[in-house]
């Protein structure tokens, strides 16, 4: 990067660019192209983007991708894929994208190609989701595995939980599975409370194995497992499995690592759902599903390494954040998914965006002076239309808003889908145009609530359309917001792929835990604040 962001011609021109369109009207600028609504939209890898509701025209469109070339993103997405530690923090290759190569791919990390690797880990994982599913691996006393549950926190969790809600129509309805991350052991306790430890099978999911949760959590599982057998401790080998890049640590907490499903360090945790890590996926959905998973990111993958700029789903996604972001100022952006299997991926996409650009610091070591990573936030369509909606349509605040919608449901019952689709389509309409003032009075309303019923408008979306839910469409969703973090990114001259601020809590917490007891006599060294509320704390433990 030649120079500090804002200092590029190609930002300046975007900064004059938006005084001059920053008022303007997207009623105003559907009158002046009636045509926009078809030419602001792109297709790639089978999903629809309408990007036509954001306030911008062609030549903001031309001019953001002029911004993209200036940071050099063409070459910066083929960085990526082949292998480049772009990871720069961490001196680390940045590879979620090998994990769904073909297997006659050839990527090299370190000059040895990674592909035989990856798929010699989604064979063995394949070998094992098949025992588990048709019954023939069973537990210590004979019985077949009929509970999955995985424990991992973070990375190690938010992707398979996402997955599982969202894939759970195509999963093995006679497997139960649960999901433990937190520490607190409410979590632990209300998700084996009805499971038979006989016929449940544990997957510690953890890329480092020292994450305190995971650790503990898997802990407490050993011991809720050997309890119910007078405590042989041979039943491990049949109740746990590990997801990890840590041979040595999997080995000490007594798991075999003949059942260690490995992945490696150029595979961030954010970004690890179609590593082993999503074993409690392919559980699920069986090795065929997984594979058809994996051919969806691909897929994504491929439009976002070839297509033009212009006519790329996680550039202009991305480009689009950039403009809402440090031109209009705008703080959050809301996910809307109207397909209740995707309720948890706003959540998911929480740690993908924030964690990955919720930075501060250039790749250069200086300090930005401009904003970065939005806050993402959302909730399952129609349920946040009776919640929060009001203020986006309302209220003070900018909020975009990434709807995303299929043209036909798993659970095609009665008219439900054409309500939900009526639904999606009616706010980002009323989102875009409001209501103005001559149009509430038309109405018959009285003179003075007519200020509480006007509709500023103005307020921008995109809509997002697949066909249906499947193990494909969730890979190119998936991907599609991969990219759209990376190519954010690239523009603001951050680092992605690591995460110091998480790496900080891991170390904190350890160093009070001690203390807590109150048996270690020694003088509390914290703030006043810390100090009270730890002697205040040992009061109401005892
Ligand atoms: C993800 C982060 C973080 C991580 C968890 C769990 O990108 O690094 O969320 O996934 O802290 O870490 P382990 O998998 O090592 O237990």
């Amino acid at each position: 990067m030649p120079d500090t962001l804002k200092n590029l011609p190609q930002f300046q021109a975007l900064s004059s660019h938006f005084e001059t369109l920053k008022d303007t009207h997207l009623r105003d600028l559907f009158a002046s192209d009636p045509a926009r609504g078809k030419t602001l939209t792109v297709e790639g890898a089978g999903l629809y983007l309408d990007y036509s509701k954001n306030r911008i025209t062609a030549e903001t469109v031309d001019l953001l991708l002029n911004l993209a070339r200036a940071c050099e993103l063409p070459s910066r997405i083929e960085s990526m894929f082949s292998g480049e530690k772009i990871n720069l923090t961490e001196g680390r290759a940045v590879l979620h994208t090998a994990l769904r190569s073909p297997a006659d791919a050839n990527v090299l990390v370190d000059g040895e190609n990674v592909i035989p690797e990856v798929h010699a880990v989604l064979d063995k994982m394949s070998a094992f989701c098949d025992r588990v599913r048709n019954g023939s691996w069973v537990g210590h006393t004979g019985k077949p595995i009929r509970n999955i549950v995985n424990i991992g926190i973070g990375g190690s969790d938010l992707g398979p939980v996402m997955a599982y809600e969202a894939l759970k129509s195509f999963s093995q309805r006679d497997l139960t599975f649960r999901f433990i991350s937190n520490v607190d052991a409410t979590d632990f306790a209300e998700a084996v409370v009805d499971l038979d430890p006989m016929e449940t099978l544990f997957i510690v999911a953890s890329k480092t194995f020292t994450t305190i949760e995971t650790m503990t959590n898997a802990n407490t599982a050993r011991a809720w497992l050997l309890h119910q057998i007078g405590g042989d401790e041979s039943a491990i080998a049949k109740h746990f499995v590990a997801l990890s890049t840590n041979s040595e640590k999997v080995s000490e907490f007594g798991i075999d690592t003949a059942n260690m499903f490995e992945f490696w360090d150029w595979v961030g945790g954010r970004y690890s759902m179609d590593s082993a890590i999503g074993l409690s996926t392919m559980l699920a959905i069986g090795p065929k599903g997984f594979r058809e998973m994996l051919s969806g990111f691909r897929q994504m993958d491929e439009h976002f390494r070839t297509a033009p700029l212009e006519k790329n789903l996680p550039v202009l996604m991305g480009m689009l954040s950039v403009w809402y972001s440090n031109f209009f100022g705008v703080e959050t952006t809301a996910v809307l998914p109207y397909e209740q299997y995707l309720k948890r991926f706003p959540a998911y996409l929480q740690q993908l965006t924030m964690e990955s650009n919720g930075k501060s610091t250039t790749v250069d070591g200086r300090k930005v002076n401009y904003e970065t990573g939005l806050i993402y936030w959302g909730e399952p369509g129609t349920n946040g239309q009776h919640s929060f909606y009001q203020l986006i349509h309302q209220g003070t605040r900018l909020i975009p808003c990434d709807f995303i919608a299929f043209g036909k449901s798993l659970n095609p019952i009665g008219s439900h889908h054409d309500i939900l689709i009526a639904n999606v389509l009616a706010q980002s309409e009323a989102l875009a145009f409001g209501k103005t003032a001559e149009e509430v009075k038309s109405e018959g309303t009285q003179d003075w609530l007519v200020p509480h019923r006007v509709f500023e408008g103005n307020r921008p979306s995109n809509t997002l359309f697949g066909d249906e839910m499947s193990p494909a469409m969730l890979g190119k969703l998936v991907a599609l917001y991969e990219h759209s973090v990376y190519v954010q990114s690239v523009i603001w001259n951050i680092d992605a792929f690591d995460q110091w601020g998480v790496e900080l809590g891991k170390v904190l917490a350890k160093a009070i835990i001690p203390e807590l007891s109150g048996e270690s006599d020694g003088e509390l060294q914290h703030d006043s604040s810390t100090n009270a509320l730890i002697e205040r704390y040992r009061k109401m433990r005892r």
